[in-house]
């Protein structure tokens, strides 16, 4: 019996700010994540600036982080000074091993891999009037590379970088402004990858907002307002993209992406119940208004209550309903935890940097970053989504973290193995048993990388290892590890070998 379709979509998903590296070459303008510095899971990851009278530092702007603002009059820019390391810069070097890295994930029997496009390639200040070609050959030869092995390639437009020089001159996504230099730059991309790219995401992780609009958004000064300003301007630049997408490349495929994980509540207090439904109504907004063009009432009345204006104009509600995605797509890694009674619950974390009121939950495992392993979090997560949109879903993002130890060329990586074992039979138990429409499932960092929250290279995910530790030493080669060979024998079985 086959459970998944025959053309399910198999394969791993990376992102430029964190593996294509290649920061300074081929006439690419820095993004804002290439003056974020590393960091570990004890040292947050820092935003370098410089003020007009040519003072310098740094500020922790990024995920989990309170700090929501530059000091006053601060740019964020790239430091000369050698106390700071820009992981971004080189990545995986991907921007070099391309050709071995897409070989190897072929081999792996992948017929699609997520990459995401760095605007800053392709429009090097965001506004520029004409592309930069040596940023859209790079991708050309990327996506053809694909296309040589049967793979096809998953674009995500935005994923956790913006042209630097739209924070510096913009305060990011706060401005209108950016709407349409975005619908250019995607419009750009869908004319000049025609015939070679069919799924496009708009913006990772949209409703990370929030927590980090910095790093989503680009914005260098943020409050309740801006923040807010920001994510509806991202909502209409994706409507905007969406239409102009369905109007000249009708074959096109646009996604919509959520960082998503079940929520429960430790205890059957009642107001945990509600506190859980709350915080999973809160990443809701978001697939709300992507899917079905509208905000949830509980929004409304939120921002109501705050004294929050969403800074529509005219004609942007009906382009919002119109321009609603073609699917939704989301990272699931594990679950949320959540109680009332935290004086009683051991502290946990949770991903991306972790938020106030989660706890462990005594049933999940959870790996150094605090991370909890959750076997069923995808068949929720799926059945969650389909309940509530009846849209194709497709599981973009999962998979853990670890400090992996090399020896002898490989990485016995059984914990990855179990990890994925479980998830992957979550996800089948869905589309056997609920029926749910699901278009795919990729595994995260299918080839190491940065980690885009610590910033270190110590937090691996690959099934492919990459020989450079967290300050770009070693030699950049790759590696098998054992979860390599395991994923290969699970997708040569379209999913029904687990063993
Ligand atoms: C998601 C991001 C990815 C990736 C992943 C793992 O939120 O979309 O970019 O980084 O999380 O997170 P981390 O790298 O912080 O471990």
């Amino acid at each position: 019996m086959t459970r998944f379709s025959k053309d399910f979509l198999w394969g791993g998903a990376t992102a430029a700010n964190q593996y294509e590296g290649g920061a300074r070459e081929g006439g690419a303008g820095l993004s804002t994540a290439d003056v974020m510095t590393n960091g570990s899971h004890t040292v947050r990851r820092q935003v370098t600036w410089q003020k007009p009278d040519g003072t310098t530092g740094s500020t922790p702007l990024c995920f989990g982080s309170p700090e929501r603002h530059l000091p006053e009059g601060a740019i964020p820019v790239e430091l000369n000074d050698e106390k700071y390391y820009y992981p971004s810069h080189l990545g995986s070097d991907f921007y070099h091993w391309y050709k071995e890295d897409i070989r190897l994930c072929a081999e792996e029997g992948f017929n699609c891999l997520r990459f995401s496009v760095k605007w800053s390639r392709i429009f090097p200040n965001g506004d520029d009037e004409t592309p930069n070609q040596e940023g859209i050959d790079f991708y050309k030869d990327v996506f053809t590379e694909c296309k040589k092995y049967g793979i096809e390639p998953l674009v995500t437009l935005e994923h956790y970088e913006n042209p630097l020089a739209l924070a510096q001159r913009y305060n990011g996504w706060d401005s209108r402004e950016l709407v349409d230099m975005y619908v250019k730059y995607a419009t750009t991309c869908f004319k000049e990858f025609d015939g070679l790219v069919k799924y496009y995401l708009t913006f990772n992780e949209i409703n990370l907002i929030e927590a980090a609009p910095y790093v989503t958004a680009g914005i260098i000064h943020a409050d309740p307002q801006n923040i807010a300003n920001g994510a509806f301007h991202q909502f209409l630049a994706s409507a905007k993209t969406v239409i102009a997408a369905h109007k000249d490349y009708p074959e096109l495929k646009i996604g919509m992406m959520l960082a998503y994980g079940p929520t429960y509540g430790l205890t059957p207090d009642p107001a945990d119940q509600l506190l859980a439904q709350q915080w999973q109504n809160k990443t809701l907004v978001y697939s709300d208004v992507q899917m079905l063009g509208r905000y949830p009432n509980y929004k409304l009345k939120e921002y109501e209550r705050e004294g929050i204006v969403i800074p529509a104009q005219e004609g942007d509600w009906e382009i919002i309903k119109e321009g609603t995605c073609d699917f939704l797509s989301f990272s699931t890694y594990g679950s949320h935890t959540l109680t009332v009674h935290g004086e009683e619950a051991e502290g946990g974390a949770g991903g991306n940097g972790g938020a106030m009121q989660m706890v462990r939950n005594p049933y999940l495992k959870t790996n150094a970053w605090g991370w909890a392993t959750d076997p069923q979090c995808l068949r929720i997560t799926l059945n969650t989504f389909y309940d509530r949109y009846h849209c194709d879903l497709w599981c973009v993002e999962n998979g853990i973290g670890w400090n992996d130890k090399f020896e002898d060329g490989t990485v016995h990586d059984d914990y990855r193995i179990d990890y994925m074992r479980a998830n992957i039979q979550s996800m089948r138990d869905a589309v056997e048993f609920d029926g749910i429409p699901l278009m795919g499932y990729l595994y995260w960092g299918c080839v190491d990388m940065v980690s885009n929250g610590e910033g270190e290279r110590a937090k691996r995910y690959g099934q492919i290892y990459v020989d450079l530790d967290d300050l770009g030493n070693g030699t950049g080669k790759r590696y098998l590890k054992d979860s390599y060979h395991w994923y290969k024998k699970c997708i040569q079985s379209n999913g029904e070998d687990l063993d």
